[in-house]
């Protein structure tokens, strides 16, 4: 088993991993008020650090700190100031890539290939995205001089940790608001180091601070009166609560939350690349992905050709050592985590679903969900509605392409969906029917930090990304004609 291997010394060895690390407030490194906690790692459950664990009154300073650096500062400093600090992250974040690559594996489970080539690199493209705008505010679509909002409080989840730092942090920066950040519980370490660039990029105190720390945290971080605005990436059932917090405030809100995504497949689409996607669609980063292709839409005609093509594709996928570079498939984040996927995969069982599992071996140590396929799925099942978050496909089928609409909008999300097919015309006439915030078309989880990203229904509220994701953080210029498209 791969426990029995030793990861490249100098992939492992570009990290040096502190025994603890503070809240950072005001700049610093602080000890936390609450009970510290582990960051394991969930490929094989070693303990990788002690976090600390901000209290309400941890919170309060890092928001008090955020507050004197928007006032006395950042709202005062100019948008090319602004931007040359954000251009200056995005290099560090390049420099130090390959260590946050190795952290972020270590401490989320997913393949280093993943983690080097797509989140890292992403990091630096959002942060160079955003350093662009700094100084091009007036044209965002809100007029003339558009407004900071203030203090942003942002909560962000463990699949992509220092991604979703990334699309929070970057443009709330650029508009020239300040921002306290929680991270997730279960990967607090990149955020971490993030905050070690932010001291060499000589960012000043208070204009970003990251307190570590769980749920409790996040509420006391959603409901502090001096925050102005909630930004939250995670749950719905979290999402719900927190809009119930901020109601009747004067907070402002956005909400990215989960999804149930279709992959619609026609029987002209290029096979090959089609089979390509639907396994990155829900196989990247183990389907702990909002966005995932979690419901395969196959016509019938090519139904059997297409599920024979992915269970042998699925058969070469190799499972285990996060930090291997030829690990395809990692570590589920969290016992927590497998514990729900577990659940409805089991559901799906229960409700006559036929599963198949690719073969391979699972490691003694750590949390592992093998790639799985459901077919014979209802949309009635348990596996078509709900989130699995997890290496699990459900496949339906369709005739027409009538029938594949009115599945695909089946379900209480509406985040995104993928389209397969050879036909412009009919690719443009679905997509125009899906209610889903991001459309695919012949290609599945692509991300650019020009394009607005967001959900429809239970997914959420506002866009993050592109000129759209601006205007989450600033309020339009009293005197001029507002003219965003649906975001923020
Ligand atoms: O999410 P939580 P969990 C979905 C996915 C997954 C399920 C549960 O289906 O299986 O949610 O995951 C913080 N006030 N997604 O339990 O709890 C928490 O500390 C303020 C989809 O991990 O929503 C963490 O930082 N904050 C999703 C963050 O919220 C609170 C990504 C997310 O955790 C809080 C993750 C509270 N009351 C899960 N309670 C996506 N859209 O990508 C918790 N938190």
């Amino acid at each position: 088993s791969f426990l029995d291997y030793a990861p490249a010394p100098e992939s492992r060895s570009v990290l040096a991993l502190r025994e603890s690390y503070g809240l950072f407030i005001d700049g610093e490194f602080v000890e936390g008020r609450g009970t510290p906690f582990q960051t394991i790692s969930p490929a094989t459950e070693e303990r990788l650090a002690t976090i600390a664990n901000a209290n309400e009154a941890d919170v309060s300073d890092a928001v008090a700190a955020a507050r004197r650096a928007y006032d006395r500062v950042w709202s005062k400093m100019s948008g090319r100031d602004r931007g040359k600090y954000l251009f200056r992250i995005a290099r560090l974040v390049q420099e130090r890539a390959r260590e946050l690559a190795v952290a972020e594996s270590l401490d989320n489970g997913k393949p280093i290939k993943e983690s080097r080539d797509v989140d890292i690199p992403l990091v630096a493209a959002w942060f160079f995205y955003y350093a662009g705008w700094a100084d091009k505010l007036d044209y965002a679509g809100l007029g003339a001089n558009p407004r900071s909002l203030g203090v942003a409080g942002q909560v962000i989840p463990w699949n992509f940790p220092l991604l979703m730092l990334a699309w929070k942090i970057a443009p709330a920066l650029a508009t020239g608001n300040t921002v306290v950040l929680k991270p997730a519980e279960t990967t607090p370490l990149t955020a971490l180091i993030f905050a070690e660039i932010l001291q060499q990029a000589d960012l000043p105190p208070g204009v970003v601070s990251i307190v570590t720390g769980a749920g409790d945290t996040g509420a006391a971080l959603v409901a502090h009166p001096d925050v102005d605005k909630v930004a939250f990436t995670g749950s719905t059932s979290v999402g719900r609560q927190i809009a119930r917090t901020v109601a009747g405030t004067n907070k402002k809100v956005t909400l990215e939350l989960g999804g149930k995504a279709a992959n619609i497949v026609f029987d002209d689409a290029p096979i090959d690349q089609a089979v390509d996607g639907i396994v990155n669609g829900i196989f990247f980063n183990q389907g702990h992905v909002c966005c995932a292709g979690s419901r395969l839409l196959v016509q019938e005609s090519i139904h059997d050709e297409v599920v024979e093509r992915l269970k042998l594709r699925l058969s070469t996928l190799r499972l285990g050592d996060p930090l291997d570079k030829n690990t395809d498939i990692g570590a589920i984040n969290s016992r927590e985590q497998l514990e729900r996927i577990t659940r409805l995969s089991d559901l799906g069982d229960a409700e006559g679903a036929e599963r198949w599992t690719a073969e391979c071996e699972i490691p003694d140590n750590g949390f592992w969900f093998a790639p799985t396929i459901f077919t014979n799925v209802q949309t009635s099942h348990a596996i078509a509605r709900e989130e699995i978050f997890g290496p699990v496909l459900s496949v339906l089928t369709f005739r027409t392409p009538g029938e594949a609409v009115a599945k695909a909008n089946n379900t209480p999300y509406g985040l995104s969906a993928g389209i397969w097919t050879e036909k412009g015309s009919r690719m443009l006439q679905l997509a125009d029917q899906l209610r889903a915030g991001v459309i695919w078309a012949n290609t599945f989880n692509r991300f650019d930090p020009a394009s607005p990203f967001g959900g429809y229904k239970e997914s959420g509220y506002g866009r993050e990304g592109g000129r759209h994701g601006l205007g989450a953080y600033l309020a339009p210029a009293s005197s001029s004609a507002v003219s965003g498209g649906r975001g923020g």
